[in-house]
């Protein structure tokens, strides 16, 4: 072999070799041992396969610490919350995204899988323990929730199909209507309609169904069309609700209930064929017209028991919670809005 053809050689084998070696060792030896916060690596594999290993880290308030993400099989998408805003989006296999935390309280996260990678997809989820450093044996204790246990008090099953409380009498349900409830029609009856106080009231309608509302306003208002009640009543659920806020949650919820629920709501996601019951369908108004807001909010962060709807408490703020609420409504009452 001659000396020039011997060399051109050497240097290929260096780039080939000495690239990647250089770029691994600065990633996992020059950079954790230069680094002053601590660098934890978490794999992601579908649920199947083991799912967030570890699943587990422990992290002492006041601690920096990075966590780095690596894809092992297919593309994952990892967010944390609740109330930390971080989402890092896609992690395609052989990627890698990081960031870098610090707790001032102690407290429990949680690192979850936004990307639909498996039937099992929403079982992927890992725990930060932020521990007090000064009082180590404690851990914190999950926040009680008073929504959840005033319903409790109320003496009403979120389980039951029928949730509505004592002073609902059974059977209200919406009319037949040749045409879905609309909030933007609404909008423009409510100022003709005599609206009983209690209706104006956010938080009598967070704990009541829009069949109840809607036996109060016909009572108040006789003689008037049915269909426009319904439109006026769905208009007062889409109070408040601001186009910006359903954006916002318009990829919370696509990022965790589409998969089963359906983008538009129909119950009717890729996922929902492996549930052990139907999704339920927001987009249906006849269905949404029995259920209370409060009820939606506690199913939401407690989940279903045995259902296969999972718990989201550990993964949103409560009013994250909420602002899935109204997005669920607005599937229901402002299909328009959300598309
Ligand atoms: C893995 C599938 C799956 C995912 C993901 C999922 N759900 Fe569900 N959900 C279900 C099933 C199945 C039901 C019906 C059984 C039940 O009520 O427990 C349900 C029921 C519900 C109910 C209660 C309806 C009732 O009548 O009590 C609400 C509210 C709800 N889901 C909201 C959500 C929201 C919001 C998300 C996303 C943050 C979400 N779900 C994600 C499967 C899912
Ligand atoms: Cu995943």
């Amino acid at each position: 072999m001659r000396r020039r053809e011997w060399l051109a050689r050497l240097a290929l084998v260096l780039v080939i070799v000495g690239l990647p070696v250089s770029v691994l060792g600065y990633q996992y030896i020059l950079r954790p041992a230069l680094a002053t916060v601590r660098i934890i690596d978490i794999h992601a594999a579908v649920p199947e396969a083991g799912g967030f290993s570890p699943d587990t880290i422990r992290v002492a308030v006041g601690e920096t610490v990075t966590l780095r993400f690596a894809a092992v099989d297919v593309t994952h998408g990892v967010a944390i919350g609740p109330g930390l805003g971080v989402d890092l989006g896609h992690i395609d296999p052989g990627m890698v995204k990081e960031v870098t935390l610090a707790f001032d309280h102690s407290g429990t996260f949680t690192y979850y899988c936004t990307t639909w990678c498996s039937p099992n997809h929403w079982r992927m989820r890992g725990v930060i323990e932020v521990r007090d450093t000064a009082n180590p044996g404690a851990l914190p204790t999950p926040q009680r929730d008073p929504v959840i246990e005033a319903l409790a008090t109320e003496g009403v099953d979120i389980d039951a199909n029928v949730h509505r409380g004592e002073e609902d009498p059974a059977g209200t349900s919406m009319p037949a209507l040749a045409t879905a409830p609309s909030a933007a029609r609404g909008a423009a009856t409510l100022p003709t309609l005599n609206v009983p106080p209690e209706l104006q009231n956010p938080d009598w309608r967070r704990a009541h169904t829009p069949a109840r509302a809607l036996e109060l306003l016909a009572a108040a208002n006789a003689g008037v069309d049915a269909a426009r009640l319904v439109d006026a009543i769905a208009a007062l659920w889409m109070s408040a609700v601001s186009l910006s806020e359903l954006e916002t949650t318009g990829t919370v919820y696509d990022q965790n209930c589409a998969a089963c629920h359906g983008q538009v709501g129909g119950g009717d996601g890729p996922a929902a064929t492996f549930t052990a019951e139907r999704p339920a369908a927001f987009s249906d108004p006849a269905y949404m017209f029995t259920m209370r807001s409060d009820v939606l909010y506690a199913k939401i962060r407690r989940g279903g028991m045995g259902t296969d709807m999972p718990n989201f408490g550990t993964l949103f703020t409560a009013e994250e919670t909420w602002a899935l609420v109204r997005y669920l409504w607005a599937l229901t009452f402002a299909p328009e809005a959300v598309q």
